[in-house]
């Protein structure tokens, strides 16, 4: 494994430096609030980085690399916006020098200008390309272009490092096509990236566009390329142990109260009820904190963070009908059935004060054998001696249950993945009702049933072999790879 500091081969000139053997780096730079750290924090997957819309937001330089099992895909450097560019360049030009030692001149003006405060932010922006890092020049398409961005694409020239232009639109209009005229005299490649659209896809031909850049480049950045396809694959690979662990500890799950005397009191099955289903509760806020720090996305809006699916509560009506199998489905795979016909002793002890009241009497009622709400929402006492009696409440056997558990993970997954590092906004989870289809099938309804049943009987086998593979081809119906 590449660890960062393992390189002992002899550096290869000055676009080698930092790159031989290492992951790329590059050094997003720009006028101020073109959408840098927007970039920065798509690029690196992290949405720790600051951005807002006052001008001058960034103002150190920071080092944000993206992993992949300990070794490094690439770097990417957030940087301060130019903020005197023009005399930034007048000073580089009063030094004649000839073409090829240009970037000996930007060295020196670091090197002199270190301790003041007036070229603070050229100087953060500067000395990681001088480091070695590649230059992403970032310009808003959504604004006219200007010559006042001359000046700094001139300097950036003068840092002879392989470099390429991107264009991000923050508003609606696009002036990209004289942006384009204008950055084409300065950089070989020019492309549009918008950082708030996930889609690997565009890191992809990104990472791909820069191998055009320089020849020495090749091989780290094709290497890049392999780790940030592998680093997705393991997100989900691990995202899916995540929902199958979520899975079988709910439908296992099993609540206990202690009870003196012969019967429950109604306030102690109230009780006993609440904490079950809260315990259930907590299984899934804490899958999805797996979820978002698997996926880099530990910065969530906190007010939505621990009630995601906007309120929507485990246990509501819609819920189920938007992540369960509707009452056509059920009755049509006679799903309930079995359940309704042996009534109940499964649906009599236990999870049934969870059935979702009209959703399942509906559903068991037309197959024509309907059990009233109130004979399910007896709980079983258990033990035999005075004073050591107790009121057990699980294993969920509501059959409905898991699909709406799998459903929500499954939705949960899919919002964060499809979800920029860049936004700062509410995680939106904006439900349809035909999210169930993209994942849901007859075939995989079937042999996921199947798993279930083992899974809520408690002497069931907890080899999750089958099951593994089944929740993994749901998440790629609903995770782009
Ligand atoms: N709608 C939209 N907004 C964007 C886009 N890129 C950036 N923004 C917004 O533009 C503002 C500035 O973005 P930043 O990424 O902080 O810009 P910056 O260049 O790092 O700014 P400084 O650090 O201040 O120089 C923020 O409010 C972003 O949310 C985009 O592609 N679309
Ligand atoms: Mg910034």
């Amino acid at each position: 494994m590449a660890k960062k500091d393992g390189n002992h081969r002899q550096p290869k000139g000055l676009a080698m430096q930092n790159m031989t053997n290492k992951h790329p780096k590059f050094a997003v730079v720009g006028h101020p609030n073109k959408g840098k750290s927007s970039i920065v924090a798509s690029l690196a997957q992290d949405d720790s980085i600051k951005i807002s819309d006052t001008p001058g937001t960034t103002t150190q330089s920071r080092s944000l690399p993206l992993e992949v099992d300990g070794e490094i895909l690439y770097e990417l450097y957030d940087t301060p916006g130019f903020q005197r560019p023009r005399e930034v360049l007048e000073w580089l030009r009063s030094h004649d020098v000839p073409a090829h030692k240009r970037a000996d001149v930007v060295r020196e003006f670091i090197n002199q200008h270190k301790n003041s405060d007036r070229f603070h932010d050229e100087i953060e922006l500067l000395r990681p390309i001088m480091d070695g890092a590649g230059i992403l020049y970032v310009v808003d398409g959504s604004k006219p272009y200007g010559v006042e961005y001359e000046a700094e694409m001139e300097i950036l020239r003068w840092c002879m490092q392989p470099s390429m232009a991107l264009i991000n639109h923050i508003g609606k209009s696009d002036y990209s096509s004289e942006w384009r005229a204008a950055l084409g005299q300065y950089f070989r490649i020019v492309k549009s990236y918008n950082p708030m659209n996930s889609d690997p896809r565009q890191q992809f031909e990104l990472l791909e566009a820069m191998v055009q850049l320089d020849e020495n480049w090749r091989e780290p950045l094709q290497r890049s390329i392999k780790l940030f396809k592998k680093l997705r694959e393991q997100r989900v690979w691990q995202s899916k142990d995540v929902i199958v662990a979520e899975i079988v500890e709910s439908l296992r799950l099993k609540e206990r109260l202690s009870i003196k005397g012969e019967s429950a009191s109604d306030a102690q099955k109230a009780n006993l009820e609440n904490r079950y289903k809260n315990h259930l509760r907590e299984i899934e806020t804490r899958a999805q904190h797996q979820i978002e720090k698997l996926w880099h996305h530990t910065h969530l809006q906190k007010e939505i963070a621990p009630q995601p699916l906007n309120d929507l509560d485990l246990f509501s009506q819609e819920s189920a009908s938007i992540f369960g199998l509707t009452r056509k489905e059920m009755v049509m795979t006679g799903m309930l059935t079995g359940a309704a016909a042996g009534a109940g002793i499964d649906l009599l002890f236990a999870g049934h004060t969870l059935l979702l009241g009209g959703l399942i009497g509906g559903a068991v009622g037309a197959v024509g054998a309907y059990v009233g709400f109130d004979e399910l929402s007896e709980m079983r006492v258990l033990g035999q001696q005075i004073g050591s009696r107790y009121l057990e409440i699980g294993p969920m056997q509501n059959r409905n249950f898991p699909y709406i558990l799998l459903g929500r993970a499954l939705y949960y997954l899919h919002a964060l993945t499809q979800r920029s590092h860049a936004k700062r906004d509410k995680l939106a989870l904006d439900m349809d009702s035909d999210f169930k289809d993209r994942w849901l099938d007859d075939e995989t309804a079937k042999a996921l049933e199947k798993q279930f049943k083992m899974l809520r009987s408690d002497n069931g086998s907890i080899d999750t072999k089958e099951l593994d593979e089944l929740i993994l081809k749901c998440i790629t119906k609903v995770v782009t790879l």
